[in-house]
C-alpha cells in the first residue's frame, strides 16, 4: 500500500487499532485499489473510500435469556449495516463465542463487495452474537433467538435489511428467528433467507455456497486449461459450506480427502464417498457430533488440534471453516504437497502473507468475496421468489447460480486484466466489486 490509500489506512488503524480482523479486511481491499484511484480521481474527489470504511449504522444490544435450569444468561447481539448503495442491507448472522465488533465489521465490509459482484441488488451487512449454540438444547436456542429478535425486528425488513445464516446459524436458528419476527410484526414476509422449503425458502439455498465455490473453482481451472476431475481436494470445516463443497466435488469427478472442526481434522486418502458424506451430514446436522467420530467409523486418520493443510498430497484446497485458518507454514506444506489451486469457501480464511506466498508460487487463488458469493446470490433469488410469491425448481435455481458464478469469474478476470495484473483474482474481485458500489454512491450524493 502507498500514497493516498496508505494515508487513509493509517488513519483508520489509529482510530480502530483493536479491530484486527476489520483492519485486515480493509487493508486487503485498499491494497488493490491504488492504481484505480490514480486512474480515476473522481473516487478520491467524492471521498468514496472514506465513506465506505465506516458502517452506515451499527446496532449493539443485550440478549438476556433463561437456560434450561432456570438460570439467567446474557449475550451480546450485533447488526452492522455497512452499505446500502446497491440495495437493502444483506448478510448473515454468526453465532460463535469469538464474535465481536471487529469480526462483524470485517464480515460486513467484505459483504459489500461480494454482494456487488453477484450483479444483484444487494447492500452489505453482517450480524450475530457471542452465543455458543454448542451443547444447548433446542429450547435454549429457541429462547435465545426469540430475545435476539425482540430487538432486531425493529431494524430489519424485506426492503431494509435481510439477515441469513453463517457459522452457527442454520435452518433451525433461521426458523426460530423467523417465527418470532412474524409474531412481532404480524406480517408474513421474506425478511430472512435460508428459510425452510415449506415456508418461503428456496431450493438450493442450503447447497448454494458450497456448490457456488466449486463452480468458481471449476471456472478458474478451466480458464487455465485444467479441471476438477481426478483432483484430490482438501476441505476444512464440516458444516454447511464444507458439506456441499464435498458433494459438488464428487459430482464433478474430484476426490474430497479431508474434513475438520474446531477440535481437529480427518484425512481419508481413500476419498470421502457419497455414503461417507451422508454419514457426516447426519453426524453434524442431526446428532451435532464431532468429526473425530469419522475415524472411528471409517478408520481414517484423525489429527487432534490440526488443520488439514499439507497433511496429505492434494491438488486443490478449499477452506470452509473460518477466518485466518491458513498460515505461512501451512501454505508451504500445501505447496510442497502439490497444491495448484486454493479457493476460499470461508470468509478470509487465508492470512495475507499466505496469499502472497501463493501468488509467488503461481498457485491459483480464488478469494472468498468472489468464490463464496453463491450463498448470498441464492439468498437474493429467495427474496425474488418471495416477492413474486412463487417457487422456482431446483434446476432453475441451480442454472441461475451457475450463470452468476461464471459471470463473477469473468468480472474478476476482466478487471484484473484491465489493471494489468494478469490473473490476480484478489485485485480483480476488489476492483470489480468496488466500482459498482462507488459509482452508485457518487450518483446518490452525500448521504
Ligand atoms: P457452520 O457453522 O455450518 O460450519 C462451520 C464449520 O467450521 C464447523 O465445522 C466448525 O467446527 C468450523 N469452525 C468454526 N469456527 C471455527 C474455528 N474458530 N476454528 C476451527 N473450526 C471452526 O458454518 P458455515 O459452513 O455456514 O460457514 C463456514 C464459513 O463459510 C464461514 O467462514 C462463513 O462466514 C462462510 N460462508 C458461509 C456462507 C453460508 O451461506 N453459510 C456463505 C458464504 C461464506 P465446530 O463445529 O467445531 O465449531
Ligand atoms: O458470508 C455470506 O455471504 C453469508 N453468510 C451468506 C449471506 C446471505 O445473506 O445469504
Amino acid at each position: 500500500m502507498r500514497g493516498y490509500v496508505k494515508e487513509l489506512y493509517d488513519k483508520l488503524s489509529g482510530k480502530y487499532s483493536w479491530e484486527r480482523e476489520f483492519l485486515q479486511a480493509v487493508s486487503e481491499v485498499l491494497g488493490s485499489l491504488n492504481p484505480l484511484m490514480e486512474r480515476e480521481p473522481r473516487y478520491r474527489k467524492h471521498r468514496v473510500l472514506e465513506r465506505l470504511v465506516e458502517p452506515e449504522r451499527t446496532i449493539i444490544f443485550r440478549i438476556p435469556w433463561i437456560d434450561d435450569h432456570g438460570g439467567i444468561q446474557v449475550n451480546s447481539g450485533y447488526r452492522v449495516e455497512f452499505n446500502n448503495a446497491l440495495g437493502p442491507y444483506k448478510g448473515g448472522m454468526r453465532f460463535h463465542p469469538s464474535v465481536n465488533l471487529s469480526i462483524l465489521k470485517f464480515l460486513g465490509f467484505e459483504q459489500i463487495f461480494k454482494n456487488s459482484l453477484t450483479g444483484l441488488s444487494l447492500g452489505g451487512a453482517k450480524g450475530g452474537s457471542d452465543f455458543d449454540p454448542k451443547g444447548k438444547s433446542d429450547n435454549e436456542v429457541m429462547r435465545f433467538c426469540g430475545v435476539l429478535m425482540d430487538e432486531l425486528y425493529r431494524h430489519i425488513g424485506p426492503n431494509t435489511d435481510v439477515p441469513a445464516g453463517d457459522i452457527g446459524v442454520g435452518g433451525r436458528e433461521i426458523g426460530y428467528l423467523f417465527g418470532r419476527y412474524k409474531k412481532l410484526k404480524n406480517t408474513f414476509e421474506g425478511t430472512l433467507t435460508g428459510k425452510g422449503l415449506g415456508w418461503g425458502g428456496s431450493l438450493i439455498r442450503p447447497e448454494a455456497t458450497g456448490y457456488g465455490t466449486v463452480y468458481f473453482a471449476s471456472a478458474m481451472l478451466s480458464a487455465h486449461k485444467n479441471s476438477i476431475e481426478g483432483k484430490r481436494v482438501l476441505i476444512s470445516g464440516s458444516g454447511n459450506v464444507a458439506q456441499f463443497v464435498a458433494e459438488k466435488i464428487l459430482d464433478l469427478g474430484g476426490k474430497p480427502v479431508s474434513f475438520s472442526d474446531s477440535n481437529g481434522s480427518i484425512i481419508d486418502t481413500d476419498g470421502i464417498t457419497r455414503a461417507k458424506l451422508s454419514w457426516v451430514m447426519e453426524l453434524k446436522n442431526q446428532l451435532r457430533g464431532r468429526i473425530s467420530e469419522y475415524s472411528k467409523e471409517f478408520g481414517a486418520k484423525y489429527y487432534e488440534g490440526k488443520r488439514p493443510w499439507g497433511l496429505t498430497e492434494a491438488e486443490i484446497a478449499i477452506p470452509c471453516a473460518t477466518q485466518n485458518e491458513i498460515g505461512r507454514d501451512e501454505t508451504r506444506a500445501l505447496i510442497d504437497n502439490g497444491c495448484i489451486c486454493v479457493v476460499e469457501g470461508a470468509n478470509m480464511p487465508t492470512e495475507p502473507t499466505a496469499v502472497e506466498m501463493l501468488h509467488d508460487a503461481k498457485v491459483l487463488f480464488g478469494p472468498g468475496k468472489a468464490a463464496n458469493a453463491g450463498g448470498v446470490a441464492v439468498s437474493s433469488l429467495e427474496m425474488s421468489q418471495n416477492s413474486m410469491r412463487l417457487s422456482w425448481t431446483r434446476e432453475e435455481v441451480d442454472r441461475r447460480l451457475q450463470i452468476i458464478m461464471k459471470d463473477i469469474h469473468t468480472s474478476c478476470l476482466s478487471a484484473a486484466r484491465d489493471m494489468g495484473v494478469g490473473d490476480d483474482y484478489v485485485t480483480g474481485a476488489n476492483i470489480a466489486g468496488f466500482r459498482k458500489v462507488a459509482d452508485a454512491m457518487i450518483d446518490q450524493g452525500v448521504v
